[in-house]
């Protein structure tokens, strides 16, 4: 289990370490706590699906546009679709305070230390909003490239962000959140023209390196480039759902299970005893 960013327990599922015998290994506390965060991801989707919600995971690392682009959304397509945001991050309401800003419902968790939000997170503040009032839930993941990529929190489809100063590379190097796409979108395209060594082109080619056939889309929510095919895709897709719970049918994300498997404690590093250096001579 990782030990040092405290990644797998939360201020939600704490209390299921209660119930654990005293003498269970940290490798049975984990595979105990990631099956409950299954169990309780498909009790939250059923929930979500008994209203017709559509629920959007968004995620990519701090600061690739994920607000910004909740704000730009939210602005235009409010008057067509009823709208909620879970905010989770580290610290602060402020992310929850811009999208409130933007006339809808937002929840804002703090995970303290964890850096993905889970199951039983979501559970909570699903308590705290009115889903009868909502067509779309858009779930902001904290901030990060790797964790969040591993948890079923009950939601649908998971939309990962990449932004255009980060690298196209990135795709290659964090393959476990892009596999998890059902759509990656490369934000902040307006800033494409002073960066000489970003290529979408490129970024959608690590992507279908790793197998992964999502779509792809280029925007920047700051000037409003390329945000019709977002709108198009997120309307479509919440008629879809609809139609898909008539049915009694419900989707799943591309929850990268194997990617917990990060969580456990890495082997010890071990270092070269070093000589004490000695500036002077006595
Ligand atoms: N130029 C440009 N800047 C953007 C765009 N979208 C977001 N930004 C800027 O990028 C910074 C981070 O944006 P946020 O929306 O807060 O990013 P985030 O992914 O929500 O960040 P965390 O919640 O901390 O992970 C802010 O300074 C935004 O103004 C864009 O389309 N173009
Ligand atoms: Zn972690
Ligand atoms: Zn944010």
């Amino acid at each position: 289990m990782c030990d040092t960013c405290g990644c797998n327990i939360t201020s939600g599922n704490r209390h299921l370490l209660l119930d654990m015998p005293k003498a269970t290994t940290p490798v049975s506390v984990l595979s105990t706590l990631l099956a409950h965060n299954d169990k309780q991801a498909e009790t939250n989707r059923a929930r979500l699906d008994r209203q017709g919600i559509l629920a959007v995971n968004l995620m990519s690392s701090p600061g690739s546009g994920k607000t910004a682009l909740l704000e730009a959304t939210i602005a235009q397509l409010k008057s067509r679709l009823r709208i909620a945001v879970i905010e989770g991050d580290l610290e602060t309401e402020n992310d929850a305070a811009r999208i409130r800003a933007q006339g809808v419902v937002a929840h804002q968790i703090t995970t303290g230390t964890a850096c993905h939000l889970d199951a039983h997170l979501v559970e909570g503040a699903l308590d705290q909003i009115d889903l009868g009032q909502i067509d779309l839930l858009f779930i902001e993941n904290v901030g990060n490239l790797v964790c969040p990529a591993s948890f079923d929190l009950g939601h649908h489809l998971n939309v990962t962000l990449l932004s255009v100063t980060e690298g196209d590379d990135k795709p290659a190097k964090y393959p476990v959140m892009f596999r998890a796409a059902d759509l990656m979108l490369v934000t902040k395209s307006d800033l494409l023209p002073h960066l000489d060594d970003f290529s979408p082109q490129r970024a959608e080619q690590h992507l279908r390196a790793l197998a992964n056939p999502a779509p792809v889309l280029t925007l920047s929510s700051r000037k409003n480039q390329g945000m019709e095919v977002w709108l198009q895709w997120l309307q479509e897709q919440v008629v879809a759902h609809k139609s898909r719970v008539a049915q009694q049918e419900t989707l799943k994300p591309r929850v990268q299970k194997e990617g917990r498997a990060l969580h456990q404690a890495a082997p010890a590093v071990r270092f070269r005893p070093v000589k004490p250096v000695h500036d002077h001579v006595d």
